[in-house]
């Protein structure tokens, strides 16, 4: 059976229903700290989970039986810049504690999401490669830089089968922005129905690492059914999609919406932006296990209006 810690979170939501449509709901296990939205609740077994209390999530993996776990419970970049030592916590003990129930085989695979904010101010700003300087600025991607050396130390010592993927800023309609610096790219889509507006915290020419949701739901289903002989990346693969700012998505936005309109004050967040790459090149992905995203920028446009229109 199947573990989501974190299935209340953005990526967490869709992943639940995902795997649930695939398995069967009573196969997935939803967890998080705090109940979900109304289809993850009432879609399959849920329980109330902190992923910081190792006592807690072996008493869930006994009890259900559970095989595999994805770690999708994480405090994500611009909430982690006020919070520090709660993000460092959070983010670290909740992996040790699933790494270890893997190397005593309490389980047998685990999923657990890295990020492009691993890199930063130094690492190349285009088509970032699988391996390349790595100097994180932000709370957020020290966590997932030490996770990932974590992940590859754990595999290398005691052979605990766990993949990981770093995620470009996503995209999704069905849950709320959580925090996260590239959250203005969903925002910018419930603004622009509610108000034909949109006051954007990064500057206009910010391109940053994107996907839809979709694709990187179905990257993080490809890894983890890969044979494990497919794997050689242990730390965290790059793996990419769109790459745009602000200014490309509003003129995506108004082939919909004409009279959008869109105005720039930058935040903190804007720091956190500019450290990380534009654009990031997932060879290895591709080579690996057979990774391709679909969803292109307009795309994505068209998919986010027509299902939030109805909420405005
Ligand atoms: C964030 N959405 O903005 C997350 C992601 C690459 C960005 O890790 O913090």
């Amino acid at each position: 059976r199947i573990l989501i810690i974190g299935a209340s979170g953005q990526i967490g939501t869709e992943l639940t229903a995902y795997l649930r449509s695939k398995h069967g709901s009573h196969k997935v296990i939803a967890s998080d700290i705090k109940e979900g939205n109304q289809e993850l609740m009432e879609s399959g077994p849920f329980e109330i989970l902190d992923a910081m209390d190792y006592n807690a999530i072996q008493d869930v993996v006994i009890r259900h039986e559970i095989t595999d776990v994805y770690l999708m419970a994480a405090m994500l970049s611009a909430t982690a810049e006020k919070f520090p030592m709660k993000a460092w916590n959070l983010n670290m003990n909740s992996l040790f504690h699933v790494l270890n129930l893997a190397k005593d085989n309490k389980i047998e695979k685990i999923f657990w999401p890295s990020s492009i904010a691993v890199f930063g101010p130094t690492t190349p700003k285009t088509n970032t490669p699988q391996r390349t300087i790595m100097e994180p600025s932000t709370v957020y991607g020290i966590s997932k830089q030490t996770g990932e050396r974590w992940c590859e130390y754990y595999f290398n010592k005691y052979g605990v089968d766990v993949r990981s993927i770093r995620y470009p800023g996503l995209i999704s309609y069905k849950t709320m922005p959580g925090g996260g610096t590239t959250d203005y790219a969903v925002d910018i889509y419930h603004k622009a129905l509610k108000h034909n507006k949109y006051i954007c915290f990064l500057n206009a020419e910010t391109t940053l690492p994107m996907m839809f949701m979709d694709d990187a739901i179905q990257a993080t289903v490809n890894i983890m059914e890969a044979d494990e002989s497919d794997i050689h990346v242990r730390n965290s693969y790059n793996l990419a999609g769109l790459s745009f700012n602000p200014e490309e998505i509003t003129a995506s936005i108004q082939k919909h919406l004409p009279d959008f309109s869109i105005e720039y004050e930058a935040d903190f967040r804007q720091e956190i932006a500019d450290s990380w790459p534009q654009s990031i090149d997932d060879t290895e992905a591709r080579k690996d296990w057979g990774w391709e995203h679909k969803v292109s920028l307009d795309e994505m446009t068209g998919i986010m209006l027509k299902n939030l229109k109805d909420q405005y």
